[in-house]
């Protein structure tokens, strides 16, 4: 068995959970915040026999796409705040970061 746990974003989160329901995948979501956006994210965890995780990493990449999100750097890298202007740069977002990992044991009661 294997956990899959994939951080997507809010707004792809409910059409991702529709689509897991729908194609038979048991899943919990919590609500996360990405360390570098600070802005909230979906964690799904997927736990799933090893022969359909395939199926699964299908189902995530059809369900959340890549956007483009603009960011403020807080402070300049390393220079003087004194003559700083905060100048907002783009960062591509998504669709979905995946990790897969070894169940040792699942007890359901
Ligand atoms: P955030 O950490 O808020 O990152 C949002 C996006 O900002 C990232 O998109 C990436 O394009 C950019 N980014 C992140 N760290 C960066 C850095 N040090 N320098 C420049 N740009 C950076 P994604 O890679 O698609 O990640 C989306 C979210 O997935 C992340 O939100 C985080 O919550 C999670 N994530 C991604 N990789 C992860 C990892 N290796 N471990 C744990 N969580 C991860």
């Amino acid at each position: 068995m294997k956990l899959v746990i994939a951080v997507v974003q809010d707004k792809d989160s409910s059409r991702l959970s529709n689509a897991l329901i729908k194609e038979g995948f048991r899943a919990t979501k919590l609500a996360s915040t990405g360390g570098f956006l600070r802005a909230g994210n979906t964690t799904f965890m997927i736990g799933i026999e090893d022969d359909r995780v395939q199926e699964v990493m299908v189902v995530i990449k059809a369900n959340c796409k890549v956007r483009e999100q603009l960011v403020t750097p807080v402070s300049p890298m390393g220079g003087t705040t004194d003559s700083y202007i905060p100048f907002p740069v783009e960062v591509q977002v998504g669709g979905a970061a995946v990790f897969v990992m070894p169940v040792e044991r699942f007890e359901h009661y």
